[in-house]
C-alpha cells in the first residue's frame, strides 16, 4: 500500500448581505460539500449581524464551516474565489455589500503571509461575526493561545443574533 497523507482541517468563513442572504449562505454550504478532494466536516447555524465597517449597508448573515482537504492552501482559495464568482458576487465598494464573500480563516494551523493569502486570517480575532460561530464548531481551537470561545465572549458588543435553522 501506498501512504497518503491526512486530509487538513480548515475552517471557511461565509458573509452575505445581498440577494436573499441566507439563500447565498445555504447555497455556499452545499457547494463546499461538493469541493474536489475534500468533504464538509461540519457546519456552524447561521447568524444576523451588524455591518463592521460602514453601517449603510444591510445587515450580514454569516457561518463558519469545516472541511477536510487534500487541497492545499492555495488551490482551496482558487476553489473558494471560483465559487465567489458562480455566486455572481458583486462588490460595490471595498468593506461594502456583496452577495457571497468565502474567507479562508484557519488552515491546519499553518501560518502564512503572502500578498494572496494570509493565515489564520488576520481580522478573524476581532470579529464576533466569524468567531462565535466558529466556537460553535470548534469552541477549543487556539489562536495564539487563546480559545476562540474566550476570544469570542470579549466581543459582545458587535451586535449578532443566531437565527433558526
Ligand atoms: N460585517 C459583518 N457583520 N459580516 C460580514 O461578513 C462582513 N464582511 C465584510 C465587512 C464589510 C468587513 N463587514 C462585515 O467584508
Amino acid at each position: 500500500m501506498i501512504d497518503v497523507p491526512p486530509p487538513a482541517l480548515a475552517y471557511i468563513g461565509l458573509g452575505s448581505n445581498l440577494d436573499i442572504p441566507h439563500d447565498q449562505i445555504r447555497r455556499a454550504l452545499a457547494a463546499l460539500a461538493r469541493l474536489p478532494l475534500s468533504e464538509l466536516a461540519a457546519s456552524s447555524p447561521l447568524y444576523a449581524s451588524s455591518p463592521v465597517g460602514p453601517q449603510d449597508q444591510p445587515d450580514f448573515v454569516n457561518a463558519v464551516a469545516a472541511i477536510r482537504t487534500r487541497l492545499s492552501p492555495l488551490a482551496l482559495l482558487d476553489q473558494l474565489q471560483a465559487l465567489e464568482q458562480r455566486h455572481r458576487r458583486v462588490r460595490l465598494r471595498r468593506w461594502g455589500p456583496r452577495t457571497l464573500d468565502l474567507d479562508l480563516l484557519w488552515y491546519a494551523g499553518v501560518t502564512l503571509e503572502t500578498p494572496r493569502l494570509r493565515l489564520p486570517h488576520p481580522e478573524m480575532r476581532r470579529r464576533r461575526f466569524v468567531l462565535e460561530p466558529l466556537a460553535e464548531i470548534a469552541p477549543n481551537l487556539e489562536l495564539d493561545g487563546e480559545t476562540t470561545t474566550l476570544l469570542a465572549s470579549r466581543l459582545t458588543d458587535q451586535p449578532l443574533r443566531r437565527l433558526d435553522s
